[in-house]
């Protein structure tokens, strides 16, 4: 006959118990803070503008030639060829727009015109200008 003795007694587990994370309600400082440094202007959120659309057509660029630094351009490839926007200098670009695609390049934070044109149609070539 088996007889299995229940071995798990209850013992005394309380014997682990940690108190940790008290809440304390004491004073808080005020946020009183000495107003002797300047505010940095990077605080501020920048304002991407919107409608900033270039449209592929016919084998030619449309639509936005300007934008703030850092802004996000869509380009809606509606043309019946595949197309790219890569700027001349490597700082943006939509990889292969197919027919019917839309894709987006982020500006260059360096204000300044910048030269792009299509990686499959060299002499497809426009500009757009980062303002400052
Ligand atoms: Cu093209």
């Amino acid at each position: 006959m088996k007889r299995l003795t229940p071995t798990l007694a209850i013992c005394a587990v309380v014997a682990g118990l940690a108190v940790i994370g008290l809440f304390r309600s004491g004073d808080t400082d005020p946020p009183t803070v000495a107003a002797s440094e300047p505010v940095a202007a990077s605080t501020s959120t920048p304002a991407a503008p919107t409608g900033s659309v270039i449209t592929i057509a016919s084998f030619s660029y449309s639509g936005a030639d300007s934008g703030q630094p850092g802004a996000t351009i869509t380009v809606d490839n509606v043309d019946g060829a595949p197309h790219t926007v890569t700027a001349r200098d490597g700082s943006f670009d939509t990889g292969l727009l197919q027919p019917g695609e839309s894709g987006s390049v982020t500006l260059p934070t360096e204000p300044g015109t910048y030269e792009y044109f299509c990686a499959l149609h060299p002499s497809m070539v426009s500009t757009i200008t980062v303002t400052g």
